[in-house]
């Protein structure tokens, strides 16, 4: 059964004109004049809808979307979704052999970036065969690239066409242990169910609401709260296009006078530290929340003492979409993920399955309405982390008494830097691929705020030529994306291993190599 209410564009877009929100801005942009009401955001989506039915786009296809957080960036997720082409936002800070490893992966027929990411992305394009157009938001056409103002020009507008709510709607790429992204797979109805869920019950948004995330759209986190839940009650949302640096986040929460403010825990201790010097922001924030790796307890209270506002930590997935675990307003433990957010059950279980006791560290299995269904084409990867209603999410967490969950690590090797995932075997591999090594290890560290970056122990394959630290800083960078690099290097003349010859990364972890 099919209907047009399921079609998520249909809640999130479509409904606020009979409901009067058409001259109401839904999106401005931070540091330039542009914004775009609800009306502007119904024609523009019906545009892009429009064009890509009209090049011949057809339900199911993917379109890859390589693009900074502007205005364009709604009108072409839900242009795709509204006429049930099926877009796949792309993190921005990646390599180009990892994009070519996505655009192939999900073959993507068509891909929209903007004109600052055409660089890192062109390499690649030539050899992609699946593309069949290549849209550059904000740049000129040159040779077989269409400029997006010419894409949806002459486009005769698309209205939301009729989907099931167990459609597929979009995917996100998910980093993997072995590097290799995965595309995780949701329905229609999933972008509504974190609404109510999280949206409502945590953040509890309303129509007058300003919502800044320095947390980009193509990052789950991000797309939910400069997204679905400032659509879904009518609130405006400022996009932030560069890169959220502490002092532009303070000066754009200022500018703004944002009420809600997304951060994830690097940031905040970077605006903690130049809030020190510089004083807190004078909008007047009312909820402030942190996703994507745990929040160290002093960060959270050195920013209440700075801006009245908690701190809402919590934790959710690319797989369950947003945030299931969190702190809330009224009840808040620093140095805890909180409790489940109405709407999502969880379980802390060991080795065999069975359910521990409190106190005790388990692996986290979470059911909720937002769950993804599958990762496209890996089978038993889908098998090892969907099983039936639950979703392993390979965090480990003990229960307290009081019902408070707290974080214990990976059931893998794999970290978050600034809260995006990153698997110490894909840093190896970058590292390893250059000239000057012979083996190299990476572990997560901690830095001086508590937060983790990698380290990277490293055997030489002969002496150590100049600058040889910062040489790989910047060759894993170029190879596998800015954010993964290594922040310590330290050479070694062996590597522990095991007698199979695998790396013993927690004896590097525990200083007992
Ligand atoms: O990392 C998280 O905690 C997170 C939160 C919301 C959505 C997605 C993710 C990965």
């Amino acid at each position: 059964v099919t209907s047009v209410s399921d079609n998520a564009a249909s809640y999130f877009v479509d409904r606020h004109i009979p409901e009067g929100r058409g001259d109401k801005i839904a999106y401005r942009e931070a540091g330039t004049l542009r914004s775009l009401t609800y009306q502007a955001l119904v024609d523009g989506s019906e545009r892009v809808a429009g064009a890509l039915t009209q090049a011949g786009f057809r339900q199911e296809e993917r379109a890859a979307m390589l693009m900074l957080d502007t205005v364009e960036f709604p009108q072409v997720f839900f242009g795709a979704l509204k006429c049930g082409v099926v877009p796949v936002p792309i993190n921005t800070l990646l390599a180009p052999p990892v994009y070519d490893s996505i655009l192939r992966d999900s073959r993507a027929s068509i891909l929209f970036v903007s004109a600052p990411l055409y660089e890192a992305v062109k390499p690649v394009l030539a050899g992609n065969p699946y593309l069949r157009a290549v849209i550059v938001i904000g740049g000129p056409p040159a040779g077989d690239v269409h400029s997006y103002d010419q894409f949806i020009a002459g486009a005769t507008p698309v209205e939301t066409r009729p989907v099931s709510a167990d459609e597929v709607a979009f995917w996100l790429y998910s980093s993997g242990s072995t590097g290799l992204p995965k595309g995780v797979q949701h329905v229609h109805s999933s972008l509504k169910a974190t609404a109510d869920t999280y949206g409502a019950g945590v953040l509890a948004l309303s129509e007058g609401d300003i919502v800044l995330s320095a947390a980009k759209l193509f990052f789950a986190y991000g797309l939910g709260n400069a997204m679905t839940f400032p659509l879904a009650v009518g609130a405006t949302t400022v996009l932030f296009a560069g890169r959220p640096t502490p002092a532009d986040m303070i000066a754009t929460l200022n500018d703004t006078q944002a009420t809600v403010f997304c951060g994830v825990p690097t940031l905040y201790a970077a605006m903690v530290a130049e809030m020190d010097t510089s004083g807190a922001p004078d909008a007047p924030l009312r909820r402030c929340i942190s996703a994507g790796e745990a929040l160290p307890e002093d960060v959270g209270m050195r920013w209440e003492a700075h801006t009245d506002v908690a701190i809402l930590d919590g934790v959710g997935s690319t797989e369950m979409l947003h945030i299931f675990l969190s702190n809330r307003a009224d009840d808040v433990e620093y140095g805890t993920s909180g409790t489940p957010v109405p709407g999502y059950d969880v379980r802390l279980v060991d080795e065999a399955g069975d359910e521990v006791p409190d106190n005790e560290i388990g692996e986290l299995l979470v059911n909720g309405a937002s769950a993804a269904g599958a990762y496209w084409n890996q089978r038993s990867k889908s098998r090892a982390t969907f099983e039936g209603i639950w979703t392993r999410t390979g965090d480990k967490y003990a229960r307290r008494p009081d019902g408070r969950f707290v974080y214990c690590g990976r059931t893998d090797d794999m970290f978050k830097v600034s809260g995006i995932w990153v698997s110490p075997f894909e840093v190896e591999q970058a590292l390893a691929s250059h000239p000057s090594v012979l083996e190299a290890a990476v572990v997560a560290a901690k830095d001086a705020d508590g937060l983790e970056k990698p380290k990277a122990f490293i055997v030489l394959s002969g002496a150590a030529p100049d600058n040889v630290e910062a040489a790989l800083i910047d060759h894993v960078k170029s190879r596998i994306g800015k954010w993964k690099y290594p922040r310590w290097i330290e050479i070694v003349d062996d590597l522990p291993k095991t007698a199979t010859g695998k790396i013993q990364r927690f004896k590097l972890r525990e200083g007992t190599a």
